[in-house]
């Protein structure tokens, strides 16, 4: 007779389960891609560069199959240590791994920076070029072309807006996945912690307004959660950027607010309060304490 460990090997027999990371330069669609082939949103999205600053986790579940998706911060020259750090958590998030995706955006001409990510990969990564619905398709042919120099085994063009080539990559990174068992119940999409999810959808609304530097000078954080009342912090890191973040009498705050709490559950209560943080983005103790 079988020990419950060979029963539960017999149950999982021809299941396939691994990770897959997704590089690339800030801004390539590296989170809106991760959702699109979650079909959840697990990651926040922004028409601004370095929005993703964690690892984020998304779960792909099929009747055989399941992927864990890893979304990275883009990787770029740092010009402070939260810089510093957002690239080394992508370079973690790498290691290990039974795929690499590198995005690269069809829209900008590939250039240094995804050069400098290309040099750092094995040859199975996986090249995607993102955003094809957004260029003319001379253009992605072309980007196609330059990706090729890359010396890559594998290439998708893909648009996480329309849908086009998405399929055909989840198709084919089920594929590569090793034998296993589920990494994640089946009920998990992301395994982001809850109070850091509320944080994230206020800094998704403040970034869809923000301009100029300010999107990388706001921080968010949960300090207290008494569901349903959660008070939000929102740092920023100079008094003259307050104004900016609460709008004309309270404003943006309050819009901010009403966005950020129609994506959570109903009833929940989100008090905002903004706060000055001199430089956090340069202060190695202030990182460590934002969980950056
Ligand atoms: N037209 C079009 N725009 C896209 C597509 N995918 C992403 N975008 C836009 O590109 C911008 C950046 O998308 P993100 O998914 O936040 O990019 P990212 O690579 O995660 O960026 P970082 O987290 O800053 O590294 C956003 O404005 C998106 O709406 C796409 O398939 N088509
Ligand atoms: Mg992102």
């Amino acid at each position: 007779m079988g020990s419950p460990e060979d029963g539960d090997q017999d149950r999982w027999e021809g299941f396939r389960s691994g990770f897959v990371t997704l590089l690339g330069r800030p801004n390539s669609g590296k989170s809106t891609l991760v959702n699109a082939m979650v079909g959840t949103k697990v990651a926040i999205v922004s028409d601004k560069a370095q929005t993703t600053r964690h690892a984020v986790r998304g779960v792909l579940h099929r009747d055989d199959t399941q992927v864990v998706f890893v979304d990275t911060p883009g990787i770029h020259k740092p010009r402070t240590a939260l810089g510093e750090r957002l690239n080394a958590t992508a370079a973690d998030a790498a290691e290990d791994v039974d795929v690499v995706c590198l995005c690269i955006d069809a829209k900008r001409p590939l250039g240094r920076g995804d050069r400098f990510i290309a040099e750092r990969l094995g040859p199975d990564a996986i090249v995607v070029v993102t955003k094809i619905d957004a260029a003319p398709r001379s253009k992605v042919v072309a980007q196609l072309a330059a990706a090729g120099e890359l010396g890559f085994a594998e290439y998708f063009p893909t648009s996480a807006r329309t849908g086009e080539g998405v399929d055909a990559l989840v198709n084919r990174l089920c594929e590569l996945m090793p034998p296993g068992p589920p990494l994640y119940p089946a009920e998990t999409v992301r395994d982001t912690p809850e109070a850091r999810w509320v944080a994230e959808l206020v800094r998704e609304q403040l970034l869809a307004v923000a301009r100029d530097e300010l999107p990388h000078s706001i921080s968010v954080a949960v300090t207290e959660w008494e569901w349903p009342r959660i008070r939000v912090e929102i740092l920023v890191e100079r008094t003259s950027q307050k104004p900016m973040v609460i709008g004309k009498q309270g404003s943006v705050l309050k819009a901010v607010g009403t966005a950020a709490r129609a994506q959570l559950p109903p009833g929940v209560y989100l008090e905002l309060r903004v706060g000055v943080e001199k430089n956090w983005q340069r202060r190695p103790e202030m990182l460590d304490r934002l969980g950056y």
